[in-house]
Formats: structure tokens, sequence, C-alpha cells
């Protein structure tokens, strides 16, 4: 038996499930939304992180059904809140790519009642670069269902300024390495400073990942930046968790 095999079992077999973190306004410290992050926890192996299975689950082409089945719970979950808070979900190339994504998001959205614009789509530029025209109409379709989309993990990779002009997106979030350095590294405040000019100059909102200090969040609100998500302000939890409860429309 191998891991793809137990991956192919694992929605069936009941054994994913979805933490939600926090995302904040920088300004006013207000709740957003939260973002959607999966959970596989395997009889043998225990608690499975993401960065193992989802680039198996991409391999396999698991990442279909998983990937729809994230989208439906989220969506609902999202739905039973009794405030309207964003939900954001991460999107795998792999669904961009090989299937109906705008008519299973079109569908969810209608089956779950969860308004549109409630909904934000997270992607990474990999997502984009293989097919940019499809992926282009894909996103286009995709808004105009009323759904926004954000670039994850930008400033890595191949994250580049043609993407940011060429694509729709509705909030930039800023590579968690750069709250790393941010403090000590003149270089790295020098990097998200001029993001986050970008984003103002582009009237897109920024979002920094990985915000685990008060002095960073301190650094983030003295440049201006929007949004903030991490360990500090919030880390991932169940919906079971106290925190979230209060959520739950009674
Ligand atoms: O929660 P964690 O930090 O371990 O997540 C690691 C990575 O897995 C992140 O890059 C995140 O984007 C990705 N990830 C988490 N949940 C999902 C999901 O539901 N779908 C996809 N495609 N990626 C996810
Ligand atoms: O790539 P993506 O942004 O989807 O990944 C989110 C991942 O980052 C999740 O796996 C989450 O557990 C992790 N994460 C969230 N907040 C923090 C943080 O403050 N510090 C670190 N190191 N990781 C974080
Ligand atoms: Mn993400
Ligand atoms: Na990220």
């Amino acid at each position: 038996r191998s891991l793809a095999n137990d991956l192919w079992n694992a929605i069936p077999k009941n054994q994913l499930s979805l933490h939600y973190q926090v995302q904040k306004s920088v300004l006013t410290g207000e709740t957003i939304g939260y973002e959607v992050l999966l959970r596989w926890n395997h009889p043998e192996r225990g608690m499975v992180p993401p960065s193992e299975f989802i680039p198996l689950a991409e391999e396999c082409g698991a990442i279909l059904p998983i990937g729809e089945w994230v989208l439906r719970e989220a969506c609902r979950e999202a739905a039973s809140w009794n405030e309207g808070y964003k939900i954001a979900v991460n999107l795998s190339p792999v669904q961009l790519s090989n299937s109906d994504i705008v008519a299973l998001v079109h569908e969810v959205l209608l089956e779950t009642g969860l308004s549109a614009k409630r909904l934000e789509l997270e992607i990474t530029e990999s997502t984009i670069i293989q097919d940019k025209d499809r992926a282009l109409l894909t996103l286009r379709q995709i808004k105009a269902l009323g759904a926004t989309i954000a670039i994850d993990d930008f400033g890595t990779g191949y994250s580049s300024l043609e993407t940011l002009r060429a694509f729709p997106f509705d909030k930039i979030k800023l590579d968690r390495s750069f709250m790393l350095e941010v403090e000590v590294s003149p270089q790295a405040k020098a990097i998200v400073r001029a993001i986050l000019a970008l984003g103002q100059s582009l009237a897109v909102p920024v979002l920094a990942e990985g915000v685990e200090t008060q002095s960073q969040l301190d650094i983030l609100q003295s440049e201006g930046c929007d949004e903030a998500q991490g360990y500090f302000l919030g880390r991932p939890q169940s919906m079971d968790a106290h925190a979230l409860l209060g959520l739950k429309r009674s």
C-alpha cells in the first residue's frame, strides 16, 4: 500500500479536515476573513503536513476530488457563520488546468448559499505560468461570478511584475519569508516597502503572511500594510477550537 493509495481513500475514510487561520486588518485589528488549510490525519502516520501530501495529490490526480471537497466544506462552513467574514481557499494549478473550476465554484456557491463576494481563491504564480491565456480566461470567469482572487507567496519563486500586470488580482499575499527578515535586514524591509508601494499604485491591497511578533506588526503598520496573517494574530485551528465557536450561528 502506498501513500498515494491512502490519499484516494482519505475522503471516504473521513481523514481530511480543515483548519482556519484568521486574517486581520493591520490598521484596525478587525477580522477580515479566514484562510482554509487542509489537514490529513493518516491512521498510521498521524498528521501528514500539506507540504508532503499536496504535491503527491497533484501527481496522482487525487487533488481534484480533494480540492472539490475542500471548497465545498469551506463554503458550507462559512455560510453557517453569523458574521460575513471572507473565506480564502487555496487552489492547486492542477485544479485550474485539469478541471472545470468555474463550473465547480458556481455550483458550490449555489449549493451552499454563500455570497460570492465572501469567497477568495488563493493561487500561486506557478498556477498560471503554464497556459497564461487559459488561466486569464478562467480567473476572469471566476471574478465574473463575484469571487475574488489573491496571489499567494508573492515575492518568491516565479512571481513577476508581468504577472501582476496581466492578471486581475484582488489581493497580494506577501510571502512569509520577508517577515523572518524584516526586523533585522534593511534589504528585506526595502523590498517589503517596495511591494507595499506597488500594491498602492495598483490599488491592490497587500496582506503580509507569517507575522509572528508585535514588532513585525508595528513595522507593517508604519509602512501602511493593509492586512496581516500569522501565529501572532492566530494559529490555524479547527472550527471546534474555542476561539471560533462564537462564529457559529445558534
Ligand atoms: O498549513 P500549512 O502551512 O502546512 O500549508 C502548507 C502549504 O499547503 C501552503 O502552501 C498551503 O498553500 C498549502 N495548502 C494548504 N491547504 C491547501 C488546500 O486545501 N489546497 C491546496 N492546493 N493547497 C493547500
Ligand atoms: O502558502 P500558504 O500561505 O498557503 O501557507 C500557509 C502556511 O503557513 C500554513 O501551513 C500555515 O500553517 C503557515 N503559517 C501560518 N502562519 C505562520 C506563521 O506565523 N509562521 C510560520 N512559520 N508559518 C505560518
Ligand atoms: Mn495560501
Ligand atoms: Na503563502
